[in-house]
């Protein structure tokens, strides 16, 4: 068989395979309604992929010259308690990030520990949902990297940040402020543990020693001043039920942007 005549031939094999699957199809959608049905299916299988391929995505990364010569500071800008004061006079040598919940293995890390793991450095812009917005550098972790330390235990499906700071002072401890990602967020590549903001260390006002970075989700995600990691299969028994702090107050668990 010459080239010319092999095209042929196999063009006229997929035209037949497609004339009697086509064939097949008519009489299917012959029925009443199940054209509508199968429409119906694809575009829901279209939305649903659509959804899944954005949260996939990367976040757009920026260069050197982008970064903002003002970041602002919101939320918390020092935690007022004794044990934080401690923690900041002692420069956080004595502060450890626990690790536990639905884990394998329960982890205590130290500042050192974090920064001995691989680390990831990104230039990303930070979307306040009150209006404004700025680019920094931040240096860290990627979660993925400690989840898959402390590994995963039977029913996981949402990592909880407990946070040093209350920002609402309540009796009940209710004011704590406190963040939800699932594990699609906790294993993007973008999704840091940062200890390092335009290459010096996290400042107080920006969440030392430790803040998350979830670069696709607004502002409020971006949890300060980490205490505890604690990984979860649902979170209605964490204060307000709604997985956040704000989220407790009304704002979207899942704040995309
Ligand atoms: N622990 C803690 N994390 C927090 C907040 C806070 O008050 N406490 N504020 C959130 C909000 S609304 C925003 S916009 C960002 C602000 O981060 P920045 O202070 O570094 O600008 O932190 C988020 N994370
Ligand atoms: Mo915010």
């Amino acid at each position: 068989m010459n080239e010319f005549s092999r095209r042929r031939f196999l063009g006229g094999a997929i035209a037949g395979v497609g004339a009697v699957a086509l064939a097949g199809c008519d009489r299917v959608i012959q029925h009443a309604g199940v054209d509508q049905v199968l429409r119906g299916t694809e575009r829901l299988t279209m939305q649903a992929q659509r959804a899944i391929l954005q949260r996939e995505r990367l976040a757009a990364e920026f260069t050197e010259a982008d970064l903002s010569p003002v970041f602002r500071a919101n939320g918390t800008r020092m935690p007022d308690s004794d044990e934080y004061a401690q923690l900041l006079a002692g420069k956080f040598s004595d502060w450890r990030l626990r690790v536990d919940g639905l884990v394998q293995q329960p982890l205590s890390l130290s500042l050192a520990d974090l920064m001995s793991l691989p680390s990831r450095t990104q230039i990303t812009r930070h979307d306040c949902v009150e209006g404004w917005s700025a680019i920094a550098k931040w240096q860290g972790v990627q979660l993925s990297r400690v989840l898959t330390a402390a590994g995963l235990a039977p029913g996981a499906r949402y990592v909880v940040f407990h946070c040093a700071d209350e920002l609402e002072q309540t009796l009940d401890g209710s004011g704590r402020y406190y963040e939800s990602i699932d594990l699609f967020d906790a294993w993007h590549p973008q999704t840091l543990l940062a200890y390092a903001m335009n290459n010096r260390p996290l400042p107080v006002e920006h969440g030392a020693p430790l803040r998350l970075r979830v670069e696709r989700q607004l502002g409020y995600k971006h949890a300060k001043y980490l205490m505890r990691l604690e990984v979860v299969s649902g979170f209605d028994r964490l204060w307000g039920g709604k997985g956040g702090y704000w989220e407790d107050r009304g704002y979207e668990w899942y704040a995309g942007i």
